[in-house]
């Protein structure tokens, strides 16, 4: 037994992008080691969206016992970073049990293993993992480094990787109780308040449908089982935030109805009954994902009871929604495996707009076996649909995520470069059509010369804010925006029919006219006192000159 505490720090490698998040990973972690282990650990949080990387002290760093690091995808120029300055002078050298856990340790880590032999990955869930490893090392006291990696082998300890001797191991996967989960303990939730940042709350894990080519939640979890945390504990973190001056959560659920209206229903009645009483503010509002499926008749609710479910939500103040429509191409959607019609996205989506919610869209415009006829019937789904002038991101790519049914069919199609991109987390595809592929690659250039800008503006939209004039402007001008890229897109459709994409010069010479349009568009914006002001957009807008 130790004679001392051990000291754990938990790192979250979020980038300090435009849109600050909660780091809710490593604080959850925190909440259940502090609750199995009270007083013979210490834990300490850290995060890189709200510190520099430049402020950790490594000195102090190297003489704790367990540094935990929260991977975030495009974070592993960091991660390797403090890896490089918690390597040892000398093989006798007492430093940290590192362990990666997070995002791209769970989908990179036979990657991240081969080039990090020292660390232990954590497979998707890291509670009862992290839990496991802290109770070894509360029995084993000076084990060296070496040994201690085999003993969490040796244990079977559940979710996590390892490489021995040249070769990654794996133990098995195990789901967590969430019924039996503590809260997470948020001991860097004010200053994430006071900087006006993204603040979560988790009600439930996993999808009801699960089937999804691209999607990764089978993978993430071990099992795409939907599972709800207990309401109570996620009211109580409710009634905490409220209290700790937040006014609007987004709930990190991939799935939020999952399989249960009924306790949906309940959670939005608790919700008004706590604003009645004063013990949730009355402006709180809260972002939900929501998935097709939950919103059609037949799957789990009749139509009644589903727009009892969503009216009820919107007394409580539900206000925005996630929805993963995908595609508004049949032929598309069933490459998706989205188990979904374009007309059930379509009726999904009116029910949605007719109740008053905000809805942002999911939609994955480009995937790697498209047709040109495929994109323009996505076109017309989108103008049917009246949502050119939307402001979420409709012109984007699928992304093609290891340990995904999609990465098998794009190999066995040839349509997958080899190499795993560690820090963006995705395979560099193919597509099949030549004419996809130019106009892909025309609209990546655009990107490149506009999304860094749309970024700042979108990432102004989200947080804490309650829904106000500015914000509906802003929507309206990141609205008219998108409308530009979509003009651009059918520019280069039509280019496209006329042999114009294979002339570089042609192209260039489009994107420069829109570009112009583009400027002109974001010289006209200022909001006094609004954050557009406050972040210099101006200058910022400036920077995408051609
Ligand atoms: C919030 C969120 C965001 C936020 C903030 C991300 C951030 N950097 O913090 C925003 C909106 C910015 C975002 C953006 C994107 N996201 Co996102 N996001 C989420 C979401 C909805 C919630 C994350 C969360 O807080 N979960 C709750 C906490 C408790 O879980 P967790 O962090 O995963 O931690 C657990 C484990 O991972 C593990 N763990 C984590 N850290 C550590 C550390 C140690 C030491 C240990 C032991 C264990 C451990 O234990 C924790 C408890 O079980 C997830 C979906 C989901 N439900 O998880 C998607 C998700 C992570 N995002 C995803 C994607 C694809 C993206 C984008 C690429 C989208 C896009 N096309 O732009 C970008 C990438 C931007 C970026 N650099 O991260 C995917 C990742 C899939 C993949 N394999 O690539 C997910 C899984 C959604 C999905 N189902 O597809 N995202
Ligand atoms: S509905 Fe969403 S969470 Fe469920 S499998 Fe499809 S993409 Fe994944």
């Amino acid at each position: 037994m130790r004679s001392q505490k051990l000291k754990i720090v938990l790192i979250d490698t979020s980038l300090p992008t435009d849109e600050l998040n909660e780091p809710l990973g490593v604080e959850v972690l925190a909440g259940e080691l502090t609750h199995r282990f009270g007083e013979k650990i210490d834990v300490c949080m850290l995060s890189l969206s709200l510190d520099k990387i430049e402020v950790i002290d490594y000195d102090w760093l190297k003489k704790v016992d367990l540094v935990g690091i929260s991977t975030k995808i495009g974070s592993y120029d960091n991660v390797k970073q403090i890896l490089r300055q918690l390597s040892p002078v000398h093989s006798s050298h007492q430093r940290p049990l590192v362990i990666l856990g997070g995002v791209v340790a769970t989908f990179g880590y036979e990657q991240i293993l081969m080039e990090q032999r020292d660390v232990v990955c954590i497979i998707g869930e890291g509670e009862d993992a992290l839990s496991g490893i802290v109770e070894l090392m509360l029995e084993n006291e000076d084990t060296p480094i070496s040994k201690l990696k085999s003993e969490v082998f040796n244990r079977t300890i559940p979710n996590i990787a390892i490489c021995i001797n040249q070769s990654v191991l794996q133990s098995e996967r195990k789901l967590v109780d969430l019924a039996k989960c503590e809260s997470p303990r948020r001991d860097l939730l004010n200053e994430v308040v006071v900087r006006g940042g993204i603040v979560r709350v988790e009600g439930s894990r996993g999808c009801s449908w699960g089937h999804c080519s691209f999607c990764c939640v089978n993978s993430k979890y071990g099992s795409c089982r939907w599972r709800p945390f207990d309401e109570r504990k996620v009211i109580r973190e409710i009634v905490a935030l409220s209290h700790a001056g937040v006014k609007m959560i987004y709930f990190t659920d991939e799935d939020f109805i999952g399989e249960s209206h009924e306790r949906v229903q309940r959670l939005a009645g608790k919700i008004v009954s706590l604003k009645d009483s004063g013990e949730i503010c009355k402006e709180m509002a809260f972002f939900v994902s929501m998935s097709v499926k939950s919103l059609l008749p037949n799957c789990g609710a009749s139509d009644e009871e589903m727009i009892r479910t969503l009216t009820e939500m919107r007394m409580a103040g539900f206000r925005e929604i996630f929805l993963g429509i995908e595609s508004g191409c049949d032929r598309q959607l069933a490459r998706y495996r989205k188990g979904v019609t374009s007309q059930d996205n379509l009726r999904a989506l009116k029910i949605l707009k007719s109740l008053g919610f905000y809805v942002d869209i999911g939609f994955l415009m480009f995937d790697p076996e498209m047709t040109l006829d495929d994109l323009k019937e996505n076109i017309s789904f989108l103008e049917d649909a009246d949502l050119i002038g939307h402001d979420s991101r409709l012109i984007k790519r699928l992304r093609a995520i290891p340990h995904t049914n999609l990465i098998n069919t794009l190999t066995v199609k040839g349509l997958l470069r080899e190499q795993l991109d560690i820090d963006s987390l995705q395979f560099p595809m193919q597509f099949a059509s030549a004419s996809i592929s130019r106009m892909v690659s025309a609209f990546q250039q655009w990107e490149n010369l506009t999304l860094k800008t749309v970024n700042v503006i979108q990432g102004c939209l989200r947080g804490q804010e309650a829904e106000s004039v500015i914000r509906a402007d802003l929507r309206a001008f990141l609205g008219e925006l998108r409308r530009l890229d979509f003009e651009l897109l059918m520019e280069l459709i039509t280019l496209e029919e006329n042999n114009g994409l294979k002339d570089g010069g042609l192209v260039e010479r489009c994107l420069a006219r829109y570009l112009e349009r583009f400027n002109q568009h974001c010289s006209q914006v200022d909001y006094p006192g609004s954050h557009l002001s406050q972040r210099s957009f101006k200058n910022f807008g400036g920077r995408s000159g051609l």
